[in-house]
């Protein structure tokens, strides 16, 4: 019998700046009833869905962006989230910036910010928890850019690895669901990690600008969602499991987020996509047996993988110019 699980992505539009996350939420309530009505299991938000992308604002003492942070999960305000799930039995990942805080070293607690995505079952137990490995963009304002990215100044690096959870989900007994957030989606590595794991279905959230900011050469505009897409086509595929991405999209503080949300199956293929730059909620019934073929087949890992031939992937970070030929 096929083991289908039904999910949503529930793509939003722009939240400016001034917004505050009570709005968001009701959007986000919102989405989820609708969700229900179309029987969805499951439902993946954006990476940090509950704010505007802030990373794009600089603000001298870090101490100052501890506004755009949750210190605690669930909590007043994103409470009728974990409600909804309730009350509509539907799981959800939710992508946050987290104020942990823990014990310092010489006593008292010590503040830490991450980029951080959970999974939350319909009970409102936290199945798992992910915080983003790979930050992209800078530490410190960049004059030349034309918009900031900031991750590198207000986030540290995910300490928990890439890590899956085999937990019921929907009406099956047991579904392997792992996470990554946005620039992770670009890392073959990421999604390898989550694969040696059986991972069936991948969950991650991005917020992406259809243009580059860089100002460092030319990139063009088609090549943007292009390379969103590849990049999750490849993964799912190369690791025979199904994958939601879903975006924050639209004009948001004067800046685009190209959207473009898809799901893909572990052939690779698109099964759903986002066409507005707005809230829109796609869907899809996944068979997870599916994903056995690619995994008993082309992409059996204990019978074709070659770690022994791999050394260089955890031992350099940057890479080496090769020796030159000389006859
Ligand atoms: N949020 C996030 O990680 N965004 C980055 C933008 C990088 S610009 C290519 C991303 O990889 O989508």
């Amino acid at each position: 019998m096929a083991r289908i699980l039904t999910v949503g992505a529930a793509q939003l539009g722009p939240i400016q700046k001034a917004e505050p996350r009570s709005v968001a939420v009701g959007r986000m309530v919102h989405l989820m009833e609708r969700a229900h009505r179309r029987g969805v299991e499951l439902l993946v938000f954006p990476e940090l869905a509950l704010t505007t992308f802030f990373p794009r604002h600089y603000h001298e003492d870090i101490a100052e962006a501890d506004v755009w942070f949750e210190s605690a999960m669930p909590s007043n305000e994103t409470a009728p989230l974990f409600a909804a799930a309730r009350q509509y039995g539907i799981g959800f990942h939710l992508g946050y910036a987290e104020m942990a805080h823990e014990p310092a070293p010489g006593g008292g607690t010590r503040k830490r910010r991450f980029n951080t995505a959970i999974l939350v079952n319909p009970e409102g137990d936290i199945l798992l928890k992910y915080r983003k490995v790979h930050l992209p963009g800078h530490a410190e304002y960049r004059p030349e850019r034309k918009v900031q990215h900031l991750e590198k100044r207000y986030f540290e690096v995910g300490d928990l690895g890439f890590p899956v959870v085999r937990a019921p989900m929907g009406g099956l007994p047991g579904v392997n669901m792992g996470m990554m957030i946005c620039n992770d989606r670009r890392w073959p590595e990421s999604w390898r990690v989550l694969g040696l794991q059986q991972v069936e279905l991948v969950m991650l959230g991005y917020n992406t600008p259809s243009l580059n900011m860089e100002a460092a050469g030319f990139e063009a505009h088609h090549l943007r969602v292009f390379h969103s897409h590849l990049s999750i086509q490849a993964g799912a595929y190369q690791n025979s499991c199904f994958a939601v991405g879903t975006a924050k999209a639209g004009t948001e503080d004067g800046h685009e987020l190209f959207g473009h949300s898809i799901i893909v199956n572990p052939q690779g293929e698109i099964v759903a996509q986002a066409t507005s730059w707005d809230d829109e909620l796609i869907t899809a019934d996944c068979d997870l047996d599916t994903c056995t073929l690619g995994r008993t087949t082309i992409f059996a890992f204990d019978q074709h993988r070659r770690p022994e031939a791999y050394a260089r992937i955890t031992e350099q970070v940057g890479s080496v110019a090769p020796p030159e030929w000389r006859k």
